[in-house]
């Protein structure tokens, strides 16, 4: 009898350590692959500057002095002059996400076009108060024309302004 409730008193202490260390274990284990798994996403997603199309995405990346080099037109800037809002190439590669450049493209982000290629918007629409992308996301900066219609009158126009409804 006295072994037998030695045994049961064992068995709950050994429970009482086993059961929270178990639960701190698979807290850990979760906590374990959570992170692993966001270091995998941040390591297979490129890294997008605003505006790009995706397979001109090896072009921004700067060179070993921190400099980017013009795509078509060849002049070699400060890489910090990339998105600056200020017309630096000659072809408008240094403004991919800005209207600063007369002569750019701006993709949009989430839309593709009839051959599955990323929509492109004139660099001139970027940030002009009219969402040319059904995302918006040429309308980064939320910039609210002064006339804003009315909902209805956009609707009818088919043509919305800031804040841009998600269409996509
Ligand atoms: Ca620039
Ligand atoms: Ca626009």
């Amino acid at each position: 009898m006295f072994l037998k409730k030695c045994l049961l008193f064992k068995r709950r202490k050994i429970s009482f350590f086993i059961i929270p260390l178990l639960l701190i274990s698979l807290i850990f284990i979760v906590y374990q692959i959570v992170i692993f798994v966001q270091i995998s996403n941040e390591n297979t997603k490129p890294n997008l500057i605003r505006g790009i199309h995706e397979q001109e995405s090896r072009f921004y990346i700067p060179n070993n002095e921190n400099k980017f080099n013009c795509i078509r037109s060849l002049e070699v800037i400060e890489f910090q002059k990339v998105n600056d809002d200020y017309c630096d190439c000659l072809d408008g590669s240094d403004e991919p996400g800005t209207s600063a450049c007369p002569n750019g493209l701006f993709f949009c982000a989430n839309q593709v076009d009839v051959k599955n290629f990323r929509k492109a918007v004139h660099s001139s629409k970027v940030n002009d108060g009219i969402c040319d992308c059904c995302d918006g996301s040429d309308e980064w900066d939320n910039n609210r024309v002064l006339n804003n219609l009315d909902v209805i009158s956009q609707r009818k126009a088919a043509r919305f302004q800031v804040p841009c409804p998600k269409m996509c």
